[in-house]
Formats: structure tokens, sequence, C-alpha cells
């Protein structure tokens, strides 16, 4: 993870960081893809053993691409977590996140799709199907069937059947992302699909991700996961000021976009009550992250209509 802003990960080379390889190394990009609320953060989160992918029930929760990077001795998995597949763009954020995720299964060396064994496969699991198998005769595909930890033995057998049929010569698996079932042995798939290789990046690095956009996600994950109704759409964070002081504690002053100023009253709420409610457990999360003390300070602003304005939605970060 970086620290500041001086160092790009587009300077690491290829050549750096591979003292004493086995000749056999594998390494590889994997597209985790599929439709919104998979669990494909999630799964990423668990198979790197630690949070830097924000989660919520609700779909839409990725708005760009993630990487996650798991390093052995024998292997670097680089993971790309991408925002969930949508059939039909409302917006240019939607626009912008659907060719994030054809981008990542461009430059794939082996795609993981995620699905929701909990339903049946709908006409967009389809669809996906049918882009994927064209994509199947120059990549690995698994097809991940996730959640089987709230299935019955009966759905799992019949669901994962009908998603095997959408790919008949993918290899496939049915786990829990939250319970780690079959973790171990999906891990084991994707390393067997990776080519031989060299590391792409540092062993200690996870992702590219800078430590400050890592927050900005960590406050609009509590967004998410305490706002109701529509406003979490509409809403943005990005972190104007991340320093570390003398003491060790780490400084950071948030922005919070929402698109309406009916928006701002309830994203701050009766005497700000919801606004501290945020910053606390934003605040304990992003502590978790750095392992250091963080003091939080987040605003309100209104940008009206930034999600069709690609201007705004790049000054956030949410393009590829
Ligand atoms: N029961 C159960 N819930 C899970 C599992 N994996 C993920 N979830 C839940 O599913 C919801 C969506 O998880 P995410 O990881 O955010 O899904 P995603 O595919 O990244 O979603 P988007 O970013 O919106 O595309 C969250 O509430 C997770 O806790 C699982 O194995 N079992
Ligand atoms: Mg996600």
């Amino acid at each position: 993870m970086q620290e500041n802003d001086e160092v790009t990960i587009e300077e690491t080379t290829i050549f750096d960081h591979q003292d004493d390889l086995p000749e056999t190394h594998q390494s590889g990009f994997v597209a985790v893809v599929g439709a919104p609320n998979a669990g494909k953060s999630t799964l990423m989160n668990a198979l790197l053993d630690q949070k830097i992918a924000i989660v919520s029930p609700r779909p839409q929760t990725t708005r760009t691409r993630q990487l996650g990077i798991l390093t052995t001795k024998e292997y670097q998995i680089v993971f790309v977590d991408t925002p969930g597949l949508i059939k039909k763009a409302m917006h240019t954020l939607d626009e912008a996140m659907i060719d994030t995720v054809m981008e990542a299964i461009d430059g794939a060396d082996a795609v993981l799709w995620v699905v929701d064994g909990t339903n049946r496969p709908n006409a967009s699991d389809h669809e996906l199907s049918n882009l994927l198998k064209r994509l199947g005769e120059r990549v690995p595909l698994i097809l991940a069937i996730n959640k089987i930890d709230d299935m019955s033995a009966e759905q799992v057998s019949s669901h994962s059947a009908a998603y095997r049929q959408l790919l008949p010569d993918g290899q496939w698996i049915v786990f829990s992302a939250l319970t780690r079932a079959g973790l171990e042995e999906l891990r084991g798939m994707i390393i067997a699909a990776l080519p031989q290789g060299p590391r792409f990046y540092p062993p200690d690095q996870v992702t590219d991700s800078w430590v400050r956009v890592i927050s900005a996600e960590l406050v609009r994950e509590q967004l998410l996961l305490q706002l109701r109704d529509e406003i979490p759409h509409a809403l943005a964070v990005k972190v104007d000021e991340f320093k570390e002081r003398e003491n060790g504690v780490i400084y950071i002053h948030a922005t919070i976009f929402v698109e309406r100023d009916s928006q701002k009253r309830i994203v701050i709420g009766k005497n700000g009550a919801q606004i501290k409610k945020l910053g606390a457990s934003a605040r304990r999360e992003i502590e978790k992250l750095v392992d250091t003390r963080v003091f939080l300070e987040l605003r309100v602003k209104v940008a009206e209509k930034w999600r069709r304005n690609r201007q705004m939605i790049e000054r956030f970060g949410y393009t590829s």
C-alpha cells in the first residue's frame, strides 16, 4: 500500500523483486467479475486475508477497479476487483463502471465469474455467460458460485447445475466467501490456471490503491451501511487532506458529495447526529487499516448531477 503520493505503481518494473524465484513461478491478472452484490469484493478480501475493498449489501458498492495482490514464493496472483456488471447504463458513472469491467476482462490472464448461488441465473447472467464463453477460447474461466452458507443442499445442487449450463466448458466451484468454505480449493483452481511468469509487484504490496483512497472508500462504506433508500448511489467521497502528525496520529479531512440539498440534510442528521455516527464508524475502520490513531473530519457538499459529469467522476477517481 502506498503511504504518500510521490511514488506511483507505474514506476514498478517487472524486473524488480525477483530475488530467488523458482523457475516454475506463476503470475497473472485475475479479473473478478459478476453481477452487483455477488460477493466479488468479499471474496477478494477473503483470499487476501485483509480488508482492502469495501463491502455492503447494496448493489453497485464497488465503483472502480481495485487490485488485490497475493504473493508467495511460488506465485503472485493479482486480483482485479471490478464493479458489478449491469445491463443498462443510467448515467455516465454507470458507463464508466461498465468500461472498467471490460478493460479488466481484456487484460486478464484468467477470469473469475462470481455468482450469487442463492438465486437462479437470470437474463443478465445469460448475457454475461455469452460474453465470457467467447473469451473462454483465450483465457481460463472459473465459475465461482458463492454464498453456499445461505443455501439448502437442494439449492446448491439445482442452482449450481443451472449456472453450469451457462458455461459448460469452464471450471466451476461452490463456495462461501463469508465462511471460507471451499476457499482453499478455489485458490488452488486459480493457481492452476495461471501462466508461468515473474512478479509484477513487490512481495509486500497488497494493492495499488493509495491509503487515502481506501480511507475515502471506508467512509463511503459507512454511508452505504447506515443510510437507507436511494441516497447512497448519489454519494461520493473524496479525501482532501491526509497528514501524519508528529504524535503519530493521522489527520484526515474528507468531503462527502451528494446531489441535492435534501440529501445533505439526511447525511448530517438532526443536530449532526448522523454524520457523527458515520465519522466514528469510518474512523474505526480506517484505524484498523493504518494501525494507528486517526482523527477524521467530515463535511458534506452538494455537487448537482455529478453522476452525469465525466469530469466530476474522474475527480472522484471512479474511472479505471
Ligand atoms: N451469506 C453470504 N453473504 C455473502 C457472501 N459473500 C458476500 N456476501 C454478502 O453479499 C453482500 C455483497 O457483497 P460484496 O462483496 O459487496 O459484493 P460485490 O459483488 O463486490 O458487489 P458490488 O461491488 O456491488 O458489485 C454483502 O452484504 C456481503 O456480506 C457469502 O459467502 N455468504
Ligand atoms: Mg464489490
